[in-house]
């Protein structure tokens, strides 16, 4: 392996000391693979990968990095790294049938894994949603129906029940707004509906479902910590003028207030419905009490900033992307400041915000082996010295960040762009499956090692 210095973090930041959490990110559907293994059912992402169109280049995660098969070999990878957790999702259609008896093979997986990592005394932070809704659920509707929240209700009583122990952390859910917007509102995940109605109605069913497995989740295992994994962004506007400001104010609205109000001050922000009139969700009594049940982590994802402009109907559109900034290969903008921004702003915003989780933080570039063996992405190496240094910044701003995790381990299958588009830290070659370190791996290892070795202060 060629010599990489470790990332650049200053012995004094919060991030060098060893009680702030470092830790790597997967879900299920972007690495199993083995689809149609051991009785998982289908999801909606398998539906909506066998729809021509959806998925570039048609890739599916029917193989993805054959983790399912691979795992022993990936939990020596994540050990070899040195960071203190791993944060991965279960296959709700791997784990129940459509009558929901519990299948064991699938419960097996998810045993041995999690049993592994803590052998290796990693701590497990694990997500009861990343987007694999089995088909049967959609079927009859997904989020848009309000019996899939109780049915995620039961989902999430027997993982906690059959895991209990096993797991430092649950995640009911990972980025509901994606679930809902760009599944239900655009299209551009599945199930691939394009209905505002639906839209609303679907977050306010996954937050449903997300406070009743609260619930479930207390009983059954009462020492792990409860929380859930919000993505988050940043907006400017194009311009200056009114419009565009309120063009701005109303993105962070929708991508930000529209999710944690509910969950962190029991309310949905009224400007939403300025946005998109008449798409109030139907609301039932002990709702919203159920949905802000506290919870003890918050988990944050953050990736980018984005330009927005009035689309000259009082609402917002992406501006055109100007070529002034620095961009990864997904075209998003690289803006550190925006993670300390948002964290000092929701602490104001928030009085009982949580302890905080950066839950995922990392870029896509179009990395491959070089003919040394090794893979340099130097992009990505600055990426997360930058982000990590934001929340240092955050932290002394009196933001209480404790833990940060990379997305992602290790390339895989990244949704509408397939395998195109690579956020690992670790290369992954999908005809042979061979993994390979990249560079910014080996820099996080060594980061990793001399905060380990440095004389605590
Ligand atoms: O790959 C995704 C992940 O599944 C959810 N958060 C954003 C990542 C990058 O797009």
């Amino acid at each position: 392996m060629p010599a990489v210095p470790a990332l650049n973090i200053p012995a004094t930041s919060a991030i060098a000391q060893p009680e702030f959490l470092m830790g790597v990110a997967t879900a299920s559907y972007q690495i199993e693979g083995a689809a149609d293994e051991d009785g998982r059912l289908q999801s909606i992402w398998d539906t909506y990968c066998d729809e021509p169109g959806r998925v570039l280049h048609g890739d599916t995660g029917d193989v993805a990095c054959d983790h399912y098969h691979r795992w022993q070999a990936d939990v020596d990878m994540i050990a070899g790294l040195g960071v203190d957790a791993y944060r991965l999702s279960i296959a709700w259609p791997r784990v129940m049938d459509e009558k929901g008896v519990p299948n064991p093979k699938g419960i097996g997986f998810y045993k041995n894994l999690l049993d592994a990592l803590q052998a290796k005394g990693i701590q497990t932070y694990v997500t009861l949603y990343h987007w694999d809704l089995p088909q049967h659920w959609q079927d009859k509707g997904g989020w848009a129906n309000r019996e899939t929240a109780y049915a995620f209700a039961e989902y999430a009583d027997l993982m906690s029940r059959e895991l209990a122990g096993k797991v430092t952390a649950w995640a009911t859910l990972n980025e509901p707004w994606c679930s809902a917007f760009l599944g239900y509102g655009i299209g551009r995940h599945a199930p691939g509906v394009t209905d505002l109605r639906q839209t609303t109605q679907a977050l306010h069913h996954l937050l449903l479902g997300h406070g009743l497995a609260l619930a479930k989740i207390k009983a059954n295992d009462p020492k792990a910590m409860r929380g859930i994994v919000c993505n988050t962004g940043v907006f400017g506007p194009r311009t200056d003028s009114a419009a565009d400001q309120d063009a701005a104010y109303l993105a962070y609205v929708q991508q930000n207030h529209w999710v944690f109000d509910p969950l962190l001050l029991g309310t949905y922000p009224q400007d939403l419905f300025r946005l998109w009139p008449g798409c109030e969700p139907l609301v039932l009594a002990g709702d919203m009490e159920i949905i802000s049940t506290k919870m003890d982590f918050l988990g944050i994802n953050y990736y980018f900033r984005a330009e927005v402009e009035s689309d000259g109907k009082g609402g917002f559109q992406e501006a055109p992307h100007s070529d002034k900034v620095e961009r990864t290969q997904m075209g998003w903008e690289v803006y550190p400041q925006g993670l300390t921004d948002l964290l000092v702003d929701f602490n104001a915003r928030y009085p009982d915000m949580p302890p905080v989780y950066i839950t995922e933080n990392g870029m896509a570039s179009d990395d491959s082996v070089g003919a040394d063996g090794g893979v340099a992405d130097p992009q990505r190496i600055r990426f997360l010295e930058r982000h990590l240094m934001a929340v240092d910044t955050a932290i002394k701003a009196g933001v209480d960040v404790r833990g940060y995790f990379i997305w992602s381990l290790m390339d895989n299958f990244e949704w509408a762009y397939g395998y195109e588009r690579r956020f690992g830290i670790t290369h992954v070659d999908y005809t042979t499956q061979v993994r390979t370190p990249k560079h910014s791996s080996l820099a996080v290892q060594a980061f990793l090692q001399q905060r380990k070795e440095r004389p605590v202060r």
